[in-house]
């Protein structure tokens, strides 16, 4: 029997040695290579977080303390790890397990999960809730660098640095949203990506001065000026969290015992760690948007079984078409250009295409600027993702009449991703926005 099949609490993971949890982390791997290629599944994202998501239940236990995933698809390690193996064979389907975090379906969930860059602020409201009720539990939040470029990940950040509660947010830094990350905070992390780990320094200088309380106590005030003399200005810190890292988010001893550290800080920790996605698999590792979520696929080649012509495809043709006539013509994407067919359009139109990361709000009011400007801009965005820019289709594009379009794409129900992903109320509230044509 495999390492993995006899894992079925937070205990058995403790008991593992080292060498037993690399092991662990191999079979992972090799376990969702195989059992994605026959249910599909968001394989890249979860490739790359496997010794994180081992780290986690390790540090954590998942049934009493607790762990926000930010948009949740990189929960399948976790599902893995308290018990749920059986349900992949039916991963995303009635009677198996669903490809996101759900209360429902196990305790050790903590959180519902689907939409991007809420996790700090959720996993803030447990902490305060905690606090309030003299509890004893540990949070954490797993957000990615993609939904880092989300507005509501700011104001989580915000909020949660200055609220002296204890959490730990973990930034899982690939570079990658669903394609290349975009945006100022992409380009701080990659800037702080390349510089030493200053986490090794503070804890080679625990280990031997450390051991020495006085004169612990006298070097600190004068390490706060030496972090502050290596280090760039860094905009965590700023917002009230102590910065740990980078880690390398496939050593599994270093990130188990800088997730400990940080959690033993007993004050706001955000863990920076530095993760490939599609670890393991070639293809996923060079392609890791083409395998970000994916339908069945051969194993061995990592060949993707073919797809009919979507609406996206569709979509995205005909706008090109309409663009080569009116060069008014300006297309918006929040992170999906290749989910939502504008893919084609960005080739040939790069100074009309304008991804604005994981920012709805932000991408529909961007267009209801441009609108006003004289452009006529397309954002085309998820249905279930738009609920995000209710406000701005309101109070930015409706009031002032403004000619903006937006392509609901997955409009009415998805399936696949379950019900955070269904865009089962677009109608109804989209047909509220005084002046919108439907
Ligand atoms: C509000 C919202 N918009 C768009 C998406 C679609 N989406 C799912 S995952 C993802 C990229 C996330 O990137 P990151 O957080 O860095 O995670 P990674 O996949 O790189 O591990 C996007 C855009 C979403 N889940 N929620």
């Amino acid at each position: 029997m495999s390492i993995l099949e006899n894992i079925r609490s937070h205990e058995d993971l403790c008991a593992l040695s080292e060498g037993q949890l690399v092991e662990l982390c191999a079979e992972i791997r090799a376990f969702l290579i195989e059992s994605l290629s026959h249910t599909g599944g968001h394989l890249a994202s979860n490739l790359g977080t496997v010794e994180l998501s081992v780290a986690m239940d390790r540090v954590y236990d998942p049934w009493r303390d607790r762990i926000v995933f930010d948009v949740g698809h990189q929960c399948y390690t976790h599902k893995l790890l308290t018990g749920r193996m059986a349900g992949f064979a039916k991963l995303r389907r009635t009677g198996g397990v669903s490809g996101f975090p759900k209360p429902g379906e196990s305790a050790a969930d903590a959180f519902i999960a689907g939409h991007a860059s809420n996790s700090v602020a959720v996993a803030l409201g447990m902490a305060r809730a905690r606090t309030l009720r003299r509890e004893n539990y540990e949070v954490c939040a797993l957000i990615g660098d993609g939904a880092l470029t989300g507005g509501l990940a700011y104001e989580g950040l915000s909020n949660a640095g200055q609220s002296g509660e204890l959490l730990v947010v973990i930034v899982n830094d690939n570079a990658m949203s669903i394609r290349r990350n975009v945006g100022g905070m992409a380009r701080l992390l990659s800037r702080m990506r390349v510089r030493p780990a200053y986490f090794d320094f503070k804890r080679r200088y625990r280990g031997t001065v450390g051991r020495v309380k006085p004169l612990y106590n006298a070097i600190h005030a004068v390490k706060e000026q030496v972090k502050g003399a290596i280090l760039p200005a860094n905009v965590f810190d700023d917002l009230g969290f102590y910065y740990l890292g980078p880690v390398d988010g496939h050593d599994i001893k270093g990130l188990i015992s800088a997730l400990t550290w940080a959690r033993d800080m007993r004050i706001p920790v955000l863990l920076h760690v530095i993760t490939r996605k599609g670890r393991g698999y070639p293809m996923a590792e060079l392609h890791p948007d083409k395998y970000h979520g994916v339908g069945p696929y051969d194993a061995a080649t990592g060949e993707l079984c073919r797809s009919g012509e979507s609406f996206s495809g569709v979509f995205g043709r005909e706008l090109l078409r309409l663009a080569e006539a009116d060069g008014r013509i300006a297309a918006i994407t929040a992170a999906m250009a290749d989910g939502t067919g504008l893919s084609p359009f960005e080739s040939r139109f790069p100074e009309r295409f304008f991804d604005a990361g994981i920012a709805e709000g932000g991408a529909a009011a961007m267009a209801a600027g441009m609108a006003k400007q004289g452009l006529i801009p397309v954002a085309a965005i998820y249905s279930t993702f738009l609920q995000r820019s209710y406000d701005q289709l309101i109070h930015d594009v409706s009031l002032l009449g403004l000619h903006a379009v937006f392509g609901v794409d997955r409009a009415g129900l998805v399936g696949e991703d379950g019900e955070t992903h269904d865009g089962v109320f677009d109608a109804a509230y989209i047909s509220t926005v005084p002046g919108m044509t439907l």
